[in-house]
């Protein structure tokens, strides 16, 4: 029995779907459009800004600052942690500085940080193992229903069958696995408390599926767990931000050794000679700026039917791939499929074509497209998981009708979720284009589908929100007529619930481990 299998996709209410789909793009345009048009009145393509605000965490106001033309290099990203983890300090790394840093040494990473390690962080760890999660249940929760789109049949394992995405959020006063100051290795994006944010409940939150527990993460099972092995991150900039979470609870343990590259992040730790790897690919299918047909040079083209090659020669050497991807299929691109134009998102100029594809759509083949080449490429034998579509909180409307996720500062209760179309939507494609890629699956192929939308669409309150820079400028508050601050509502607070999906993974793995030694 293979993990991750789906089981029929019939129980979801497809006919909602054109208008889910058209409603869903609108409603992402003026996502997108607002973010853009708070900082950028005219300027750079929309969808643009709000990619670049994490390529440049470290910049602030990134309009103020012409390196939002660097495209998706995350080597840039890499640059500066690696400066802020090597000096030890977490001072603000110029953008202008020069980039060319050295990044094939070997460096190791300055030891003396290991003193940052938060030692309450790892007793409260100690102290939830011997069970002692009884009085969870007692507190206000927030109730989650079947997410009836995907029902993913797990490991058959007596104590493993629990469906662990179905479930609630409970306050938990053991609190956050690390903090802003025990982990080094944070992009300033996400230090929702080193940048401001004045309330800090929501670290206090974890989430308790239905039938079982999931574990709190004990940094050190981990290890043990993966010990030899190697777990690799690719794709967008949330699978950074899953990575440095992982990271920061790892970090409690033990310091890790940076052994990253200009290509690849890469941190090793000894103990247990594990390596967590992060490889950027924004929509993880084949890019070119090339001119293409009638798509003229620069505009970013995608091979929706080819696997990204920058990192499909890594795959046998990982024996666990998260892969993250979808928010980048609202930004401008071209879609080429069987050699022929079929689509474009923020770009179509002869409007007398008719486009055969939308974004959605697109994504659902880049999906079905990587899945494929991974269960077919015979040299690999790790376990593939896609973490599925995660969700954002732009609620409310747009940037002039109130979208915001300002002052949430609890996980939402079922009367307060907004449903959001799209999100729906793209969680259907990818569960779609998961099953479709995964038919060539042979008898060695490990798969899973890590279903976290429908619980993080509760939380609202785990956005960096305003609070994304250390400016002691910075906008927090709506102005007069209303109008939301400028916002991420899409990234996670670290510490924040992003810390669970690096619990439902260790769970996943564990599972998967248990199932395939058997
Ligand atoms: C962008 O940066 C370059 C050099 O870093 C500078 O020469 C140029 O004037 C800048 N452009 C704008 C529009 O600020
Ligand atoms: C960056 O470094 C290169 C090579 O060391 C040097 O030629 C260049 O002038 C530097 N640029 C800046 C802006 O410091
Ligand atoms: C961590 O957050 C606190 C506020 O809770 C802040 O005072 C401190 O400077 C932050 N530290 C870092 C390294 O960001
Ligand atoms: C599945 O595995 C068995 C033994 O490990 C092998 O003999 C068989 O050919 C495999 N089947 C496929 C379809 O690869
Ligand atoms: C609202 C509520 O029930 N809060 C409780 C949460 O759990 C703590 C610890 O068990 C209680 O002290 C609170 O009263």
């Amino acid at each position: 029995m293979k993990l991750g299998s789906l089981k029929s996709m019939s129980a979801y209410p497809k006919t909602i779907l054109p208008i889910a789909v058209s409603a869903g793009g609108l409603a992402l345009f003026l996502i997108f459009a607002s973010v853009l048009l708070v900082y950028q009145p005219i300027g750079t393509k929309v969808g643009e800004y709000f990619y670049k605000i994490d390529q440049a965490p470290e910049i602030g106001l990134v309009s103020s600052n012409n390196q939002t033309g660097i495209s998706e290099n995350w080597v840039d990203v890499t640059d500066k942690k690696r400066t802020i983890v090597d000096s030890s300090t977490d001072k603000i790394v110029d953008p202008t500085s020069n980039k060319t840093v050295d990044l094939n040494t070997d460096k190791t990473v300055d030891l003396d940080t290991s003193k940052t390690a938060g030692l309450d962080t790892i007793k409260s760890v100690d102290l939830l193992d011997t069970g002692n999660t009884a009085d969870l249940n007692t507190n206000k929760t927030v109730e989650v229903g079947t997410n009836k789109a995907i029902d993913i049949e797990t490991s058959k394992t007596a104590d493993s069958g629990c469906d662990l995405y179905h479930g609630k959020w409970v306050h938990d006063p053991a609190g956050p696995l690390y903090t802003n100051n025990s982990c080094p290795v944070l992009t300033q994006m996400q230090n929702c408390q080193g940048n401001g944010r004045p309330d800090k409940d929501y670290e206090n939150y974890r989430w308790k599926p239905t039938k079982c527990n999931l574990p709190r993460f004990d940094p050190k099972k981990f290890l043990e767990l993966m010990r030899g092995k190697t777990l690799a991150f690719i794709g967008d900039s949330v699978a950074r931000n899953q990575m440095e979470s992982m990271l920061c609870i790892l970090w409690q343990a033990e310091v890790p050794i940076n052994r990253g590259n200009k290509r690849m992040q890469r941190y090793y730790f000894r103990s247990t000679s594990t390596s967590i790897i992060r490889i950027w690919s924004s929509w993880l299918v084949h890019k070119t700026t090339e001119k293409f047909d009638f798509a003229p040079e620069g505009v970013d083209k995608l091979h929706l039917d080819a696997p990204d090659e920058t990192f499909m020669g890594d795959v046998p050497t990982f024996d666990v791939l998260v892969l993250s991807s979808g928010h980048w299929f609202a930004k401008q691109s071209v879609y080429i499929l069987n050699n022929e134009i079929v689509g474009g998102q923020l770009w179509w100029p002869d409007k007398s074509r008719q486009k055969k594809i939308d974004s959605t759509e697109a994504f659902e083949i880049s999906v079905a497209t990587i899945m494929s080449a991974l269960v077919t490429n015979p040299d690999y034998k790790g376990l593939t998981v896609v973490r599925s579509y995660s969700p954002d909180h732009y609620e409310g409307g747009a940037w002039n009708t109130g979208g915001s996720c300002t002052g949430k500062t609890k996980p939402a209760v079922d009367g307060e979720l907004v449903e959001n179309g799209f999100t729906n939507t793209m969680l259907e494609k990818q569960v779609s284009g998961f099953n479709r890629g995964i038919k060539k699956k042979t008898n060695k192929s490990r798969v899973a589908f890590m279903d976290i939308t429908k619980p993080f669409s509760y939380r609202h309150d785990g956005h960096p929100g305003p609070y994304r820079s250390l400016d002691p400028n910075k906008i927090t508050k709506r102005s007069a007529d209303g109008r939301p601050p400028p916002q991420d509502c899409l990234h996670w607070c670290m510490p924040g619930p992003v810390d669970t999906w690096n619990e439902f993974l260790m769970e996943t793995i564990r599972r998967d481990f248990e199932a395939h030694d058997s």
